[in-house]
C-alpha cells in the first residue's frame, strides 16, 4: 500500500545491459529489494526522448556521447514505488563509475565504465516524480 513515505524513482536498465541480456536479472533484484514496479516497458528511445531525459546535462562534454549510447539499442523503463526509493535504489545502483560502486551493486555486477553503467535511478523524489511522468505520462503518481 502506498502511503506519506512512498516516494518514486525511475529506473532505467540501459543498452548495454539488455544487449547482454541483463533485463531479468536486475528486475529480480528490484523484486528482492521491494520495490513496486507499478509500470513496466522495454523500447527502443528515439535521439530527441533521449535528449529531452537528459537535457539537465545538455551542457557536459559528455553529453553527445551520452545520448548516442542511450539510443544504440532498446532500454527497459521501469516506474518504481517503495517507502525512500530514490535513496534505496541509488543504494541498490552504486556509484556512477562501476569502478568505484561498492561490492554488491548492480552498476559493479553489470557496468562496465562510466557511460556504459548498466542502470539509471533518480537523483531526488522531485526528479522521482519528473522522470516517471516524462516515460510514463497517465499514470496517477499521486496515489
Ligand atoms: P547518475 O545520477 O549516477 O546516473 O549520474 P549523472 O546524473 O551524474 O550522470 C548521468 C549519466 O551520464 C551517467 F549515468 C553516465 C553519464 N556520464 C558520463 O558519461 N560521464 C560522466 O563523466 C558523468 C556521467
Amino acid at each position: 500500500m502506498a502511503n506519506e513515505a512512498t516516494e518514486w524513482t525511475l529506473c532505467i536498465i540501459k543498452p548495454d545491459a539488455v544487449s547482454r541480456k541483463h533485463q531479468a536479472q536486475i528486475l529480480q533484484r528490484i523484486i528482492d529489494e521491494d520495490f513496486e514496479i507499478v509500470a513496466l516497458r522495454q523500447e527502443q528511445l528515439s535521439r530527441p526522448v533521449a535528449e529531452g531525459f537528459y537535457a539537465v546535462h545538455r551542457e557536459r562534454p559528455f553529453f553527445a556521447e551520452l545520448v548516442e549510447f542511450m539510443v544504440r539499442g532498446p532500454v527497459v523503463l521501469a516506474a518504481l514505488r517503495r517507502k525512500d526509493a530514490v535513496a534505496h535504489w541509488r543504494k541498490v545502483i552504486g556509484a556512477t563509475d562501476p569502478l568505484k560502486a561498492e561490492a554488491g551493486t548492480l552498476r559493479k555486477q553489470f557496468g562496465s565504465d562510466i557511460s556504459s553503467n548498466a542502470v539509471h535511478g533518480s537523483d531526488s523524489p522531485e526528479n522521482g516524480l519528473r522522470e516517471t511522468a516524462y516515460f510514463f505520462p497517465g499514470y496517477d503518481l499521486g496515489r
